[in-house]
């Protein structure tokens, strides 16, 4: 019976930091196709960032070398997204390359039959219109649309995402789903994770295999799923553990520029256990000596950056007023907030660090 892994925008790149990184992911996730008997498995575009990395001879070698380690009953099908684009000139073409065992869909849509299951894959172009009048012929078997681009019908924003990349926010017309005939429509593009029912039909976005830029929140997956005749099976969620995650922590900072050392205790402890994980700290406060802050908030940096696979840091919402302790209505605002001070934990602490930070911008606007 077909078992299919459906995983999408892994953003692999040449160099830096982050090769390894993405190469473990790949890895993890043949692992996962190995471990699982997948016997397909479907990589719904920007597995790679750039078509430099793309065509990059060293990441190719390796990235074949990864899925030369695929069972044999599994079946690699890989369409096109908008970032293998990215930086092409046109005299250049994707399909030049050779993936090995990686069924490469880079040119124009192909129907295909292959492992007892019907594929229509899709390769990204900027428009799918011309999709609407593309004979389907009846499908014989459980059939799969793999496509690269925003459904709105499944995903309704945030623009962020929408606007990811050059023409990167190519329509996929809800209408095409039921158009190719489709039993599941395997997406790619949107890196945060979505599914809904077109008519009886799943629609999926795994969401992004790996963390790729900051905000991606929450862990990254792929999805499995049996298939039952025309039927698509429940489907299941795996966690890529060699992906981690990208976790954001807000610091407040205090006004002689410390911060709560509990609260910095408690964000390495949570480092320890998550090696892989990026981790954003968010420095909030009026301060008036930037060097005991600037000092605490290094040695701070330093520390994590040797847990955490990344780690960075914001300081947007930090204000210096220098002259703040010799300031009469600042010492009673103050005296007054930290009367009404909330527990660090409860949602209205953050309020009430707000309110601290108006009250003091609005003070420091008068003396001026
Ligand atoms: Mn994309």
């Amino acid at each position: 019976m077909p078992k299919i892994l459906h995983a999408s925008d892994l953003h692999l790149v040449r160099n830096g930091e982050e090769r390894n990184y993405g190469l473990a992911v790949l890895n993890e996730i043949i692992s996962i196709a190995n471990s699982r008997y997948a016997t397909h498995l479907l990589i719904c575009g920007d597995m790679f960032n750039s078509f430099a990395d793309y065509s990059d001879a060293m990441l190719l070698a390796e990235v074949k070398e990864a899925f030369s380690r695929l069972n044999e009953i599994c079946h690699v099908v890989y369409i096109s997204g908008n970032h293998e684009l990215l930086g092409k000139s046109p005299n250049e073409r994707l399909s030049a390359y050779n993936f090995g065992n990686v069924r490469l869909i880079s040119d124009s849509m192909e129907l295909m039959s292959i492992g007892g299951i019907e594929i229509a894959a899709v390769p990204f172009r900027k428009d799918y219109k011309y999709l609407l009048s593309e004979d389907f012929p009846r499908k014989t078997a459980f059939r799969v649309l793999m496509m690269h681009g925003i459904d709105s019908t499944i995903y309704a924003g945030p623009d962020t995402e929408m606007e990811d990349g050059i023409d990167g926010g190519a329509q996929i017309p809800d209408i095409l789903i039921s158009r190719s005939q489709a039993s599941y429509a395997a997406f790619g593009h949107i890196h945060s994770s979505h599914e809904a029912m077109s008519g009886n039909v799943p629609a999926v976005y795994p969401g992004s295999s790996r963390v790729w830029r900051k905000g991606e929140t929450g862990p990254r997956k792929i999805v499995i799923f049996d298939t039952d005749g025309d039927i698509a099976g429940p489907r299941q969620e795996i966690i890529l553990s060699s992906a981690g995650q990208y976790r954001k922590f807000v610091m407040p900072v205090n006004i002689d520029g410390s911060f709560a050392q509990s609260k910095a205790d408690e964000i390495v402890r949570i480092a320890e256990h998550s090696p892989l994980d990026w981790f954003e700290i968010s420095f909030s406060g009026i301060i008036e000596d930037e060097n005991v802050f600037e000092g605490l908030k290094a040695a701070f940096h330093a520390d994590l950056s040797k847990k955490l696979r990344k780690c960075t840091l914001d300081t947007s919402d930090i204000n210096t007023f220098s002259a703040l302790s010799g300031n009469p209505a600042a010492r009673i605002f103050l005296e007054a907030m930290e009367a009404r001070k909330p527990p660090e934990e409860t949602p209205q602490f953050n309020v009430w660090l707000q309110a601290r930070k108006i009250g003091l911008e609005e003070i420091n606007k008068a003396v001026k």
